[in-house]
């Protein structure tokens, strides 16, 4: 037991000697920030999006444009295409590349990170457009506009309609 506890005692004080206290907060710094802006980042959330489970009816709600999910939304609701408001109808491809809003949720008072990913491969649907776009900026800054066809990284590019999937509760 002896041992163990000197091999424990010399790899701690090798370990001290190695590290300062400032390069250790800098570290927690950085995996802190790294974890919170996780959501933020352009990775492909399509397995949040994807074809609606059989026989998933979208509610009024998701068929409203007033929804507050919607907030930052600029497209046809994919609730009024034979989607839901998270998932894309049949016969269209999720984008993998999105546009990301936070809206505030009136029944519970959080505010919640939302991707609107567009559904691609069929004309456009033309029902239910909806155009709210909260917090997004002229088209000089491209990365803080929304009128954009995110299905330009897709095989198939024709946009049908657009769907909205909550990532997570916004920190304050
Ligand atoms: N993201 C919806 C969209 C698609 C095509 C053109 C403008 C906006």
């Amino acid at each position: 037991m002896q041992s163990l506890d000197r091999v424990f005692e010399k790899s701690a004080r090798s370990l001290a000697k190695r590290t300062s206290r400032r390069s250790l907060l800098a570290s927690l710094g950085q995996l802190l920030t790294g974890a919170a802006l996780l959501p933020l980042l352009p990775i492909d959330r399509t397995a949040r999006a994807q074809s609606p489970a059989a026989g998933a009816k979208p509610t009024a709600d998701e068929q409203s444009c007033a929804y507050w999910k919607y907030c930052a939304i600029d497209g046809f609701l994919c609730a009024c295409c034979g989607g839901t408001s998270t998932s894309c109808p049949p016969g269209t491809q999720t984008s993998p590349i999105t546009w990301i809003g936070t809206c505030h949720n009136p029944g519970d008072g959080r505010d919640y990170i939302v991707s609107y990913n567009d559904c691609c491969g069929k004309v456009s649907c033309g029902d239910c457009f909806c155009n709210r776009n909260e917090g997004e900026k002229p088209m000089y800054r491209l990365s803080r506009n929304n009128d954009v066809n995110w299905c330009m990284a897709n095989t198939e590019s024709n946009y049908h309609c657009s769907v909205s999937v909550i990532l997570g509760v916004a920190e304050k």
